[in-house]
C-alpha cells in the first residue's frame, strides 16, 4: 500500500469531539438485567480467561466447542510470521461439526428456516435430519458426478436459498473449497473471480425473487464462462438450481454438456451418504474476494480449524446463541457476514438460523417485524444500511409486531447515535442488547464489539476489543497513540488470532504487503510480537478502550456495507471506448452510507453525447462489478483536476460531489476546471434535488484525503 491516507492521520489533529460535530462522545447505555442469568457470557471471570496473558492458550476454550477427529498437538505455529497455524496437528471435518454432531440430540429441530421473498409462500423448515440428507446427497453429486477432490475450488454465484448452505456444507464434507460470488455481482465479476480461482465448477440458479421480480440471474452464467476464458479458465460443468421446481425462468440457454439442472441429477444420489473428510486445522475451508487498494480483488483465504473456531466461539458468547434460540441475522450469504453469522458460527452451535430472500420492504416496511414475529426470531443482525432504510420507510412499524429480541447486532459500518437509539427504542423496545460488531472479510470474526450482557453499550462505538484480541493504534511513524488522546490512527491487531485469514490466495506477497508491512519493524522477525495486522480502518481509542471506528484508510467506498474498490470502478469506466480517463469518489448518502459517483474525460473527437456516454459508463461498472456499485452520478468533464505529475485529484471531486471543501488546489496543473466542474456538477445537483448535506468534521476530513493513496 502506498504512503497512504491521512484519512485517519489527518483526523489526529482533531479531539475526539471535533472529529464528529454530529457524532459526539456518547453515553453509556447499560444492557438489560433479564436476560443476564441465561447469557452464555454472564459473568466477568470469561474477561479474565481471554487477558492477553492468556494468549494463545485463551482460545483453546473456542476451539474445545467443536468436535475433532484428532486434537491438536501445538496451539499455534508462529514460526514462520505471519503465516500462523492454528490448532496443528489437529483433523476435523466442517460438515460433520455444523450438521452431523447435531442429529442424535437435535435432529428433528430445524437448522434453518427459510422465508421466501412472496408474502404468499410459506416459510421452508428445514431439519438438522433434513439438512444433512441435502448435504450428502449434494456431496455425493459433486464427488461423483463433477470428480472433486480435496482443496479443489467450487465457484457458487448463488442467491439467499437454501441450497447456497447447503453446497457449501457439502464442499466442506468433501473437503473441496468454495468460493461464494455476491449473487448481485455481475457475471463478469463471478468468471474473474473464477479465474484467479482457477476454478472450473460453476453452482448457480436460474432465477431469485427480489422486491416482487422474479430476477433472470442464469443470464449471468454465461457471460461468467467468458470472462473466466479471459483468465484463461474454461468452464466445465454449471450446475443449476431452479428457483421453482421443474420451471426453467431465465432467457439463458442450457448448454448441452456443460449445463445441467441440479433437481435432474439429484434422484441418483438420492439418500447416499458421503464420507466426511478429515481435514487438517490449517486446510482451507473457503476464499471470500474483496477489494483492496489495487485493482484485482483478493481472495480470503479462510481455514477449517481456525476459522470455524473462532466463528463458532465468538457466535457463543457474541451473539449469545443457545441451541433454542430462533436466530436471524439478515444479512447475504456471499458476504462474510454471512458465512461466518448466518452459516458455521450459528450451525456449529446447533441452533436455528433464519434466512430470508428477499428486500427489507418487500412489500412493505413491516415485512422484517412480521417474520420475527411469525418465527420467533429472538436474536436480530443486521446492516446499519438496513436500520436506516427500516427507519426511513417505516419508523413505526415495529411497534405493530409483537416480537421479543434479546439481542441486535450491527455489522459492516458505523452506526449513526441517532440510528442507533432508533434501533434500540424502537426495533428493540429498550429490552434488547446491542452489540456493534467490527470486523472485516479478512479476519474471519469480531475484533471488537461488547459482550451484550456483561459491558455497557456506547452508541457509535463498537466497543473494546473482543475476547484474546489486542488491539493497538499506531500513528503513521508507527507509534502508539495512547487511549484516551482523542487521536486517531492506524488500528491494527497485535497478537494472531485462529480467525484470520491464512494468506491471500495464491500472492502471500501481497498478503505481506497489504496487512504486515506498513508496521512490522523486521521482515527477518520469527516473533509474532513484531507482526502486528494492520485492519485497514482509521480508528480513536476513548479513556475507557471502547474504540470508535472512522472508516477505511485505502481506496475503498463502503457501499451499503460492500466493499467496493476505486480501481475496480476506474478500470470498468474506461472500458467504455469514449472514455479516456475516470476517477470514481464516494459520496454520503443518508440510507446507503455512501454512494459512488464516477468523473470522466472523453476521448477527442468523440461524437457520442454526454449522456450516451454516462449511461454507457454506468452500464459497464454493473456489467463488470454489479447493481450494487452502479453510480448515482456519472460526470462528463473537459478535464480531470490532475497534478503536475498528471496524477487525477480525487479529493477534489470528491469534495464538489459533497458539496465540502475542495482544500488547496494550488498545486494542481490546471486548476482553472475546478470552478467548471464545480459550477456544472453542483448546479445539476441542486436541479436534481440531490442538495448539499451537511458533513461532519470527520466526514469533510474523510473527503478531503480522499485518493490520498494514489496522488
Ligand atoms: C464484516 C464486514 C469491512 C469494513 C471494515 C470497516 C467496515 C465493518 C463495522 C465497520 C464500523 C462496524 N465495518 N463493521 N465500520 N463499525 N461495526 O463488514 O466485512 O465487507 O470486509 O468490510 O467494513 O471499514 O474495514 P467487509
Amino acid at each position: 500500500m502506498a504512503d497512504t491516507t491521512q484519512a485517519a492521520t489527518e483526523g489526529a489533529e482533531y479531539s475526539e469531539d471535533q472529529i464528529a460535530v454530529h457524532w459526539r462522545e456518547e453515553e453509556y447505555v447499560q444492557p438489560p438485567e433479564e436476560f443476564k442469568a441465561q447469557a452464555n457470557a454472564n459473568d466477568e471471570s470469561i474477561l479474565e480467561r481471554f487477558s492477553a496473558d492468556r494468549f494463545p492458550e485463551c482460545f483453546v476454550e473456542y476451539a474445545e466447542l467443536l468436535t475433532w477427529d484428532k486434537k491438536w498437538d501445538e496451539i499455534v505455529d508462529t514460526s514462520n510470521p505471519p503465516f500462523f497455524k492454528w490448532f496443528v496437528g489437529g483433523r476435523l471435518n466442517a460438515s460433520v461439526n455444523c450438521v452431523d454432531r447435531h442429529l442424535e440430540s437435535r435432529g428433528e429441530e430445524n437448522a434453518i428456516i427459510w422465508v421466501p421473498e412472496p408474502e404468499d409462500s410459506e416459510p421452508v423448515e428445514i431439519t438438522y435430519r433434513e439438512l444433512h440428507r441435502r448435504v450428502n446427497e449434494f456431496a455425493a453429486l459433486l464427488k461423483e458426478f463433477c470428480g472433486v477432490k480435496p482443496q479443489d475450488r467450487v465457484t457458487f454465484h448463488m442467491p439467499m436459498v437454501v441450497d447456497l448452505p447447503v453446497a457449501m456444507l457439502a464442499c466442506a464434507r468433501l473437503g473441496v473449497i468454495h468460493s461464494e460470488v455476491f449473487g448481485g455481482f455481475s457475471g463478469h465479476a463471478c468468471g474473474q473471480r473464477m479465474g484467479d480461482a482457477k476454478s472450473t465448477i460453476l453452482v448457480t440458479m436460474d432465477a431469485y425473487y427480489r422486491n416482487g421480480d422474479l430476477v433472470d440471474h442464469k443470464i449471468k452464467a454465461d457471460e461468467a464462462v467468458e470472462a473466466a476464458r479471459k483468465e484463461g479458465i474454461e468452464v466445465e460443468k454449471i450446475l443449476v438450481f431452479r428457483r421453482i421446481p421443474g420451471e426453467y425462468h431465465s432467457q439463458s440457454e442450457m448448454v448441452e454438456g456443460r449445463d445441467f439442472f441440479v433437481d435432474e441429477l439429484l434422484p441418483q444420489y438420492s439418500g447416499q451418504e458421503v464420507e466426511p473428510e478429515s481435514m487438517k486445522a490449517e486446510d482451507t475451508l473457503f476464499l471470500m474476494y474483496t477489494s483492496g487498494t489495487t485493482g484485482r480483488p483478493k481472495g480470503a483465504q479462510h481455514s477449517v480449524g481456525g476459522y470455524l473456531s473462532y466463528v463458532t466461539g465468538t457466535s457463543k458468547y457474541y451473539q449469545d446463541i443457545h441451541p433454542d434460540d430462533t436466530y436471524w441475522c439478515f444479512a447475504d450469504i456471499g458476504w462474510i457476514t454471512g458465512h461466518s453469522y448466518i452459516v458455521y458460527g450459528p450451525l456449529a452451535l446447533g441452533t436455528t438460523t433464519v434466512m430470508y430472500e428477499g428486500v427489507p420492504t418487500y412489500p412493505d416496511a413491516g415485512r422484517p417485524w412480521r417474520i420475527a414475529e411469525k418465527l420467533g426470531v429472538d436474536i436480530f443482525h443486521t446492516a446499519p444500511t438496513t436500520v436506516r432504510m427500516l427507519r426511513k420507510v417505516g419508523p413505526d412499524e415495529p411497534a405493530k409486531y409483537d416480537y421479543h429480541f434479546k439481542t441486535m447486532t450491527t455489522v459492516g459500518e458505523p452506526i449513526e447515535p441517532d440510528v442507533w437509539r432508533w434501533y434500540w427504542k424502537v426495533v428493540g423496545k429498550g429490552q434488547a442488547a446491542i452489540t456493534d460488531t467490527w470486523w472485516m472479510t479478512e479476519t474471519g470474526g469480531f475484533l471488537g464489539s461488547t459482550l451484550p450482557f456483561l459491558q455497557p453499550m456506547k452508541p457509535g462505538s463498537c466497543g473494546p476489543e473482543a475476547l484474546g484480541i489486542q488491539l493497538v493504534i499506531y500513528d503513521e511513524n508507527g507509534n502508539e497513540i495512547p487511549k484516551g488522546s482523542g487521536k486517531a490512527g492506524y488500528i491494527c491487531v497485535r497478537n494472531p488470532w485462529p480467525g484470520r485469514m491464512l494468506t491471500v490466495w495464491g500472492q502471500d506477497e501481497r498478503f505481506i504487503d497489504t496487512y504486515y508491512k506498513r508496521f512490522n519493524k523486521d521482515s527477518n522477525s520469527k516473533d509474532w510480537r513484531d507482526w502486528p495486522f494492520m485492519c485497514g480502518d482509521g480508528a480513536v481509542e476513548a479513556e475507557d478502550g471502547y474504540f470508535r471506528i472512522l472508516g477505511r484508510i485505502d481506496d475503498v467506498i463502503n457501499v451499503a456495507g460492500h466493499r467496493l474498490g476505486t480501481k475496480e470502478l476506474e478500470s470498468a469506466a474506461i472500458e467504455v471506448d469514449e472514455v479516456a480517463e475516470a476517477a470514481a469518489v464516494p459520496v454520503f448518502d443518508d440510507v446507503r452510507g455512501k454512494v459512488v459517483e464516477m468523473y470522466i474525460a472523453l476521448k477527442p473527437n468523440v461524437s457520442a453525447g454526454d449522456e450516451e456516454v454516462a449511461k454507457k459508463v454506468s452500464a459497464q461498472i454493473e456489467r463488470d462489478i454489479g447493481k450494487i456499485a452502479r453510480p448515482k452520478n456519472v460526470w462528463v468533464v473537459p478535464d480531470m483536476p490532475k497534478t503536475r505529475s498528471g496524477k487525477i485529484m480525487r479529493r477534489v471531486i470528491a469534495g464538489i460531489s459533497n458539496f465540502a471543501d475542495v482544500g488547496d488546489v494550488s498545486t494542481l496543473a490546471n486548476p482553472e476546471v475546478v470552478d467548471q466542474i464545480r459550477d456544472h456538477v453542483q448546479s445539476e445537483k441542486r436541479a436534481r434535488g440531490e442538495d448539499v448535506q451537511e458533513l461532519s468534521k470527520h466526514e469533510e476530513e474523510e473527503i478531503k484525503t480522499f485518493g490520498a493513496s494514489s496522488e
